[in-house]
């Protein structure tokens, strides 16, 4: 059996133009995400290959080959273009895991313009916001998300098309146009707009301690990194079938749900249906899934599934397990041993990232509940939060830190200069996270250094909830805040003091909440609300989440001077 290489083996006079070899990459000269994940795979021979099996929550079934994604994204890139979108242009795409998605994002790029994928559970005021910073020109959804475009599409006057994939054309209103990818006739040659490596590609928001989320953007060039470290911590060989269930509004679902694999010329699998382990299995068993790339709450509900439902399946196929988005607890690492057979490899790593950076890699002895170590060409630490210096201490906290410059590295935050200059200090990226590392190179995440709330591995930021909050009727003044959970780790909990006339009820409660899952998300309504005199703040005025937050985790408070004052 092929054993894989050590870490000192990939690290070894590492240096980034492997994948630039590898790709056929030669700077200087233009390269395309999309070209390199379907036109470049078809020139390797690998045209009959599949690149997507996808089934969804039906049992509905569809298969792609890369010539079926190399031409249906040229035919989908052709009608873009028919319609006037311009290279640099933002397009968003509002659709469920349905083939388009994957196939639509490969279009926007190959067209020289920004994808800006959000994910289709959004409500109105989620999509608003985003669609609103981006200045997004067009827009591909589904009939069923149509209302939500519909509600704020007079506040978006930069947004010229409304692009339905299976809308009868009768039903649609200004703005709108039907268009079917499998039944437009097929555009058998396109030509990729030739973008470079620091041309735009992928926009991605993601939620930060203050403000609206910021739209994190990327460059051609990342693919240099997702494709190597796809293969290299993925462990992706040439007979893989592949299954990432992430959803492309988050920045795994793209990064190694379409960028990694097909880059790589993998078969993926993809499941567009909700959590449930009986199917997640089954699915597992009929497409002989080899590698999963998963996250922490998914493998906590399997958990808590019991162990019964998947010694009912054959899940041997299984050859590699990755996770991220959460901390990754030993437990999981214990129990996936035990169950499958091999444990979960953890990874580390950002929106802003782009690819995994701290990693678990397959021929590296795991220490359950350590991230691992830096992937190679990454010069990871953790600083004094003070001086910004390195802490090198085996075993000390301090806020993990990257040395700038890897090829998947964000380049900017949309409308944001100022948000993204205050992410450098000292010459390093801060990730906004606590870690140690010990005697032996190996990183052990603490928690994050900023009030965001990581519920289920998706970050919801404080200030958006309370935004939100604060448009309800009732609410005068509100803080949004982590509370622990043993699914999602974290859930969103509200405080909230209530205007004049209002009393809290268990009504008013469900009321409120109902009112931001719609507004923004499932995920971003709060499964708690509070009902207070007063929130605590510093002495001008500032609403103090920590000390709300601690409550939350039955932690010590520590100096409340420094918390007090500004
Ligand atoms: C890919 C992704 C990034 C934040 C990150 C950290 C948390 C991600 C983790 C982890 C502990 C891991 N995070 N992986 N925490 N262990 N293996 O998740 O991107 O949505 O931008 O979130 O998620 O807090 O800073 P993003």
């Amino acid at each position: 059996m092929r054993s894989p290489p050590s870490y000192q083996d990939f690290t070894a006079n590492f240096d980034w133009n492997v994948a630039e070899r590898e790709l056929g990459y030669r700077p200087g000269s233009p390269i395309n995400v999309a070209w390199m994940c379907s036109d470049r795979i078809c020139q390797l021979g690998l045209a009959n290959k599949f690149a997507l099996l996808w089934e969804d929550y039906q049992g509905n079934e569809k298969r792609f080959t890369y010539d079926d994604v190399r031409i249906l994204s040229n035919t989908i890139a052709q009608f873009l273009c028919m319609q006037g979108i311009q290279p640099g242009e933002r397009v968003c795409l509002f659709l469920d895991r349905v083939p388009e998605l994957y196939i639509g994002f490969l279009a926007i790029l190959k067209i020289g313009a920004v994808a800006q994928p959000l994910f289709s559970a959004f409500g109105d005021e989620s999509l608003l916001v985003r669609l609103a910073d981006a200045g997004t020109s067009a827009i591909l959804t589904q009939k069923k998300h149509l209302y939500k475009v519909r509600k704020i599409r007079n506040r978006l006057p930069k947004l010229r098309h409304i692009i339905v994939v299976d809308a009868d054309p009768t039903s649609l209103q200004e703005r709108e146009i039907s268009f079917a990818m499998e039944q437009a006739p097929r555009v058998e040659e396109f030509s990729t707009y030739p973008t470079t490596a620091e041309s735009p590609s992928v926009l991605h928001y993601t939620s930060g301690t203050t403000g609206q989320p910021k739209g994190a953007q990327h460059v051609h060039y990342s693919i240099i990194a997702q494709y190597l470290t796809a293969k290299w911590v993925l462990d992706l060989q040439p007979d893989d079938i592949y299954w990432c269930n992430a959803d492309p509004g988050w920045v795994t679902g793209t990064s190694y749900g379409i960028i990694g694999p097909w880059s790589n010329g993998i078969t993926q699998v993809v499941l567009d249906s909700g959590f449930n382990a009986e199917r997640w299995y089954e699915f597992i068993e009929k497409y002989r899934v080899t590698v999963w790339y998963s996250a922490p709450t998914a493998i906590r509900l399997l958990m808590k599934e019991g162990v019964e439902i998947a010694r009912k399946h054959d899940l041997s196929s299984l050859r590699h397990l990755a996770s991220v988005g959460e901390p990754l607890n030993p437990e999981a690492v214990l129990w996936s041993e035990d169950v499958f057979g091999k444990p979960f490899h953890d990874t580390f790593w950002q929106t802003e990232t782009g690819c995994i950076v701290i990693t678990n890699f397959p021929g590296m002895p795991i220490k359950p509940g350590s991230m691992g170590k830096p992937f190679p060409g990454i010069t990871a630490t953790v600083l004094d939060p003070k001086s910004y210096a390195p802490v090198n201490r085996a075993g000390a906290a301090g806020l993990i830190a990257l040395r700038p410059g890897w090829p998947s590295q964000v380049r900017g935050y949309w409308n944001n200069e100022a948000g993204f200059r205050a992410k450098f200090k000292n010459g390093w990226y801060l990730c906004g996270d606590r870690a140690s590392i010990d005697a032996d190179g190996y990183f052990w995440f603490m928690g994050r250094d900023d009030d965001v709330i990581n519920t289920g591995g998706h970050l919801v930021g404080p200030f958006e909830v309370e935004s939100a909050l604060l448009g309800c009727p009732a609410v005068a003044e509100s803080a949004a805040v982590a509370k622990p959970d043993p699914i999602n780790m974290e859930v969103v909990k509200a405080y909230v003091t209530l205007k004049g006339g209002f009393q809290p009820s268990d009504d008013l409660e469900l009321e409120i909440m109902n009112s931001i899952r719609k507004r923004l998300s499932p995920l971003a309504m709060p499964q708690e609300i509070e009902f207070v005199d007063s929130l605590p703040k510093t002495r001008s005025g500032k609403i103090v989440r920590r000390i709300l937050r601690c409550r939350e985790f039955n932690e010590p408070l520590g100096d409340l001077s420094t918390i007090m004052e500004d």
